[in-house]
């Protein structure tokens, strides 16, 4: 694959309802996608940055600018015989996971397309079908955060998943718990709270959750292995995770039982596969987590979740769950057992919609070779 042209593109994608994380409300979301050409084929995929640097130290402009000034040069004209090469010329540049990941993901689109194998097959994924899970955002009472619940209940999903923070946790957790004693639920606190809270947290072992994710410092593993030791319910780290060697210093210190592994934050698939696969080695189950994609991010985040690592329903559902129209055909759907059926053509696995891409385009700049 010689790598000839890299285009970027800033949409702004309205969500259909906001989702409010501990960090912030979104409404609008912008999303940077990637559209690289090699060999006469397109690759795309999408970088998952959020609006500001509020999620992780990365944001959709700060890519920008990375792809442009730093990325884009190392790969432009190279050849390479498969897509994980992609991270050694990205070698020299420090951090920046999901503005390298945009880069890479496409590349394995392309190298799929070219070798005619579904994506997830290249990756050396097994599953035809993946389990699915919702992320709820923050509501205004539990009254309102159960209504939400029962819905996504009764669509089949498999695991629920809501947003906590201090003030929003205890009510809202034991209000879905009551009416929903046996659903496999967790919890996401995308690190609001401190070790000054561990009475709380421990407090949160009565309610049989499935793992409390992130419930302390984004940056800081040292602090949840603390935390690990006084409380029974496994902790899932995702924030903290951005590569193999973090995974193995978690899991080692006892930080987490659970890892939340997203492909833009660990720097693509090639990172990915090494953590699920350490994961599964360890017996330490993995899930694919969700940055509110659009269809082409979660086109990725489907492929991925097919590897033999991913063993609990990650954050992977339904378009319409996000978007009044989504930017591929067909658009994801969920089976009333709460699946996602894996495309098996080659690539993707689903019609990228150019035009439409095209004209929801705020911001776009192309790199050539
Ligand atoms: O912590 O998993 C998270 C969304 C934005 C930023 C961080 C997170 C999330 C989600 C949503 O939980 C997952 C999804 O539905 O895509
Ligand atoms: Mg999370």
């Amino acid at each position: 694959m010689r790598v000839e042209s890299i285009t970027l593109r800033k949409l702004r994608m309205r969500l259909k309802a906001p989702f409010e994380t501990s960090f912030g409300i979104t409404h609008d979301r912008p999303v940077l996608l990637v559209e690289l050409q090699a060999d006469g084929s397109t690759g795309w995929s999408e970088v998952t940055a959020t609006e500001g640097p509020f999620y992780n130290s990365e944001s959709i402009d700060i890519a920008w600018l990375v792809i442009r000034n730093f990325l884009a040069p190392r790969i432009l004209g190279k050849s390479l015989s498969a897509a994980s090469e992609a991270r050694s010329h990205f070698a020299g540049v420090r951090g920046h996971e999901m503005s390298r990941a945009g880069i890479e993901n496409a590349l394995w689109d392309i190298e799929s397309q070219q070798r005619g194998i579904p994506l997830s097959q290249l990756l050396g994924g097994t599953l035809k079908e993946i389990s699915c899970g919702v992320s709820l955002s923050l509501q205004d009472s539990p009254e309102r955060l159960l209504e939400k619940v029962s819905t996504e209940v009764a669509a089949g999903y498999q695991r629920i998943k809501i947003k906590i923070k201090p003030g929003r946790d205890l009510g809202y957790i034991s209000a879905i718990r009551k009416p929903f004693p046996d659903i496999r639920l967790s919890v996401d606190a995308n690190s609001a709270y401190t070790l000054d809270d561990l009475d709380l947290l421990r407090s949160f072992d009565d309610f049989k959750l499935l793992m409390i994710e992130q419930p302390l410092w984004w940056d800081d593993i040292y602090s949840h292995a603390k935390l690990q030791k006084h409380i029974k319910t496994p902790l899932c780290l995702d924030e903290s995770i951005h590569h193999l060697r973090g995974a193995q210093a978690a899991i080692d210190l006892g930080a987490c039982r659970i890892i939340n592994i997203k492909l833009g934050r660990v720097g693509g698939y090639t990172s990915a596969r090494e953590i699920q696969a350490y994961c599964l080695g360890r017996n330490i189950p993995a899930w694919c987590g969700g940055m509110l994609e659009c269809g082409i991010g979660r086109a990725h985040n489907i492929a991925a979740s097919t590897l033999p690592g991913y063993t609990l329903p990650g954050d992977v559902s339904a378009s319409k769950r996000y978007w009044i129209e989504d930017v591929i055909e067909p658009e994801v759907t969920v089976t009333p057992q709460g699946t996602i059926r894996v495309p098996q053509t080659p690539g993707l696995g689903y019609h990228v919609r150019h035009e439409l891409i095209e004209r929801w385009t705020v911001e776009k700049e192309i790199f050539r070779a």
